[in-house]
């Protein structure tokens, strides 16, 4: 599978001006050189994604929940609802997180399905 990772961050633009703003260190190192300068910090939330989990036949309800309270940080109680939701309707959400949180926790229950001897699957999808 392939994901597509697009990340916006601060972008500092050097503008001519007449007046220097001197807002920032390299506004200031700007000056220095007598250039005027101006940083305009564009900022974007970073994109928010769905783990989901899969049922399967054959992995034990117990593993299931272990791996949502171990991972996932939720209570026994979350835990076995979600389980329950997921064993019911065949998919079901685990948590939403950035993209590296979520690829991370995708990759530790895989990984421990396979130590486990389980065929559990997860994934992660856009919010
Ligand atoms: N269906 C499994 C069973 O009956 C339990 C299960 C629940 C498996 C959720 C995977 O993501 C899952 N043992």
């Amino acid at each position: 599978m392939t994901y597509l990772r697009l990340m916006l961050f601060d972008t500092h633009i050097n503008l001519a001006m007449s007046a220097n703003m001197g807002n920032s260190p390299e506004d200031e190192n700007d000056a220095e050189r007598g250039v005027a300068t101006k940083t305009r910090p564009k900022t974007k939330k970073p994109s928010q994604y769905r783990v989901l989990l899969l049922n399967d036949d054959y992995t034990p309800m117990e593993f299931v929940v272990s791996i949502l309270m171990g991972i996932f940080k939720k209570t026994n109680e979350e835990a076995t609802q979600i389980m329950l939701n997921v064993h019911q309707n065949g998919i079901g959400v685990c948590g939403v997180y950035t993209f590296e949180v979520a690829e991370t926790k995708v990759a530790q229950v895989l990984d421990s399905a396979k130590r486990g001897g389980h065929p559990l699957k997860c994934t992660l999808e856009k919010a």
